[in-house]
């Protein structure tokens, strides 16, 4: 088991209704291997209090949680980490700000961006979209499976894949070389987030397994 296996990726916008906390504390007992805390329209007030929130159960869980977007909501919480992307903080300020000891991840579209993401510090790429998504409204052209291998294949540091994702979908991501997966949809809106969690978990292990037991 990795820390980056599943990353579910909160946004109330598509949660039917349900909090950021009510999503993450199923999510983790569906088995998310991490929290990743996303919210494009939220105050910064109310990002700090579900931070705190969330900062409390996953610290419970022993799951970090990683802010999306904001290094000083990362900061304020205690956060495990920062996730940004191409027009965020760059990564390289991101890492002199969260210092060391906290996680950096940043999404990545394209080859030259997951190169350049490992160089400036980068602890894992967030690479994708892999498919077409309805969850960003910004997202870039899909990379396809072969996008995702040729990615893996260059980089040293965890790759994890975003955009599309779905149980019928996991295991080719994972065979595709992918360390683990973020979702929004397939978890956050699934009727029943706790199951939707355990399902997709269950599926990487599986994945992951089949893969390593191949390259022995
Ligand atoms: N970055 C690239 S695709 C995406 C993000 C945040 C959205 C992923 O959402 P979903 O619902 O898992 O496709
Ligand atoms: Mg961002």
């Amino acid at each position: 088991m990795s820390v980056y296996d599943l990353c579910v990726v909160t946004d109330a916008r598509l949660s039917r209704g349900r909090g950021h906390v009510q999503v993450a504390e199923a999510a983790l007992r569906g088995g998310a291997t991490m929290i990743q805390l996303r919210e494009k329209e939220a105050s910064t007030r109310s990002l700090v209090t579900a931070g705190e929130q969330l900062r409390a159960m996953t610290r419970g869980a022993g799951v970090p949680l990683i802010v999306n977007d904001r290094i000083d909501v990362t900061l304020a919480v205690d956060a495990d980490g920062a996730h940004v992307g191409q027009d965020d903080m760059p990564a390289a300020l991101s890492r002199r700000l969260i210092g060391p000891g906290r996680l950096l991840g940043v999404s990545t579209t394209t080859l030259d961006e997951a190169l350049c993401g490992e160089q400036d510090g980068a602890d894992y790429l967030g690479v994708g979209p892999i498919f077409p998504t309805g969850s960003k409204a910004d997202a870039a052209p899909p990379m396809g499976l072969d996008g995702l291998a040729a990615v893996a294949a260059q980089v040293r540091i965890p790759v994890i894949a975003i955009g599309g994702i779905s149980l019928e979908n996991v295991e080719a991501v994972i065979g595709a070389g992918a360390d683990g997966v973020a979702v929004i949809s397939a978890v956050v809106s699934a009727a029943d987030i706790e199951s939707a969690a355990r399902l997709l978990r269950a599926r990487i292990t599986a994945a992951k397994s089949r893969r390593e037991a191949m390259a022995r």
